[in-house]
C-alpha cells in the first residue's frame, strides 16, 4: 500500500454504512479489491452496534439514512469513549453541502460525494488511516518513559486512578509500591552515565518480568519507580516486592564499554502500603509508600518495608 506508516490494508477493518444497497456493493467491492476487510451495515444503529463489539478502523458514513442519520450516528460515536478516536469518512450526495459542515464540525474526518471516483475514496482512506495512526503513536509517546519503555510519571498515575476507581466502587484493596535504586549516584560516578542508563533500563525489564500483567508499573522519577497493585493484599506485595528485591541483588548488570565489560550489581528500597475501598487515595498510597521507602533506607537499604 502506499503511504508511510501504514500496515497492510489486510490489518484494516473499513465499516462502510450507507442504506443504498446498490451503493453498500459497490464500496464493499472497491475496499475489498484493494485488500481491506470491510464489514457493511445498512443502518445507523446497526453500524453503532458493530462499532461496538468489533475492532473497526475506520467508518465510511453515509449522511442521508431513513432510522438514525449519518449525522446522528456521528454525534453518538463521539459521545462514546471508544468510538471517538476512530476515523470517519462521510459520504455524501450532492447538495448536502450545510450536513457536510456539520459532520466536519462534529468531528468527521473528510468526506466524499457520490458518486465518487473509487481511486480518490481510496486516497482519502490511506490519509484518514495514516493520520490515526500518527495520533496513536503520539499517544503512545507521551505515555511512554523512552528509557526504559515503562509508562511515565502521568500515564502511571492515570492508569493507577483508574485502578483505584475500580476498587473504591467494588471495594477491593489495592496495594502500592515505590522503589528506589541504592546509592545510584554511586554507578553514574564510578561508570559513567550511559552505564546507569543500561542499569535502569535492566531495573525496569526485572520489574515487567516480576509483577503481574494488569499490576500498573511506572518510572515516576529518575531511579525511581512505582507499582500500583490491585486486587493485592499487603502480604501479597510484600511477597512481589521482596521477590523483585532479590532478583535485582543478584543480577549481575554487564556492559561493554570502551574494550571493557563492566560488572556490577545494584539494590533496591521499597516501600509499600496498601488501602481499602473508598478510603483509597492515589496521593495517599504515594505518601505511605513513600515514607515506608524512607524506613527502609534509614533501615540500611536493599529491603522491603510497610
Ligand atoms: P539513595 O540510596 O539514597 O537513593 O542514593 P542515590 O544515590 O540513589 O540517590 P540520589 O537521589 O542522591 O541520586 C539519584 C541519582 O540518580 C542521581 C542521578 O544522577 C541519577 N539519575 C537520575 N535519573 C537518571 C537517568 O535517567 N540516568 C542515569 N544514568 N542516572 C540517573
Ligand atoms: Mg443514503
Ligand atoms: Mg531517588
Ligand atoms: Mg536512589
Amino acid at each position: 500500500m502506499k503511504g508511510h506508516g501504514l500496515d497492510k490494508a489486510a490489518n484494516y477493518t473499513i465499516l462502510a454504512v450507507d442504506d443504498a444497497k446498490d451503493s453498500l456493493m459497490l464500496l464493499e467491492f472497491d475496499l475489498a479489491e484493494s485488500g481491506y476487510r470491510v464489514i457493511t451495515a445498512e443502518s445507523g444503529e446497526l453500524a453503532l452496534e458493530i462499532i461496538k463489539e468489533t475492532d473497526v478502523s475506520l467508518v465510511l458514513l453515509d449522511i442521508h439514512m431513513p432510522g438514525i442519520s449519518g449525522i446522528d450516528t456521528l454525534k453518538r460515536m463521539q459521545q462514546e469513549q471508544a468510538m471517538q478516536n476512530v476515523p470517519v469518512i462521510m459520504l455524501s450526495a450532492s447538495g448536502e453541502e450545510d450536513a457536510i459542515v456539520t459532520a466536519l464540525e462534529l468531528g468527521a474526518d473528510d468526506y466524499i460525494t457520490k458518486p465518487y471516483i473509487p481511486k480518490v475514496l481510496l486516497a482519502r482512506i490511506n490519509n484518514a488511516l495514516r493520520y490515526m495512526e500518527k495520533t496513536k503513536l503520539l499517544e503512545l509517546l507521551a505515555k511512554t518513559d523512552s528509557l526504559t519503555g515503562l509508562n511515565n510519571r502521568g500515564a502511571f498515575q492515570e492508569l493507577s486512578n483508574a485502578c483505584i476507581n475500580q476498587a473504591q466502587r467494588e471495594n477491593n484493596v489495592i496495594s502500592f509500591a515505590m522503589l528506589d535504586i541504592d546509592f545510584f549516584k554511586n554507578v553514574n560516578d564510578k561508570y559513567g552515565h550511559d552505564v546507569g542508563d543500561k542499569a535502569l533500563v535492566e531495573f525496569a525489564a526485572i520489574l515487567k518480568k516480576t509483577f503481574r500483567c494488569y499490576d500498573v508499573i511506572g518510572r515516576v522519577g529518575g531511579e525511581e519507580f512505582a507499582v500500583c497493585m490491585p486486587n493485592t493484599t499487603i502480604d501479597e506485595a510484600y511477597l512481589a516486592c521482596e521477590r523483585c528485591r532479590a532478583t535485582v541483588e543478584s543480577r549481575i548488570i554487564q556492559v561493554d564499554k570502551d574494550d571493557k565489560t563492566i560488572e556490577f550489581n545494584i539494590t533496591a528500597s521499597i516501600g509499600i502500603t496498601s488501602s481499602v475501598g473508598k478510603s483509597i487515595h492515589y496521593d495517599e498510597l504515594v505518601k505511605n509508600a513513600d515514607s515506608a521507602l524512607y524506613q527502609a533506607k534509614r533501615n540500611g537499604r536493599n529491603q522491603t518495608m510497610l
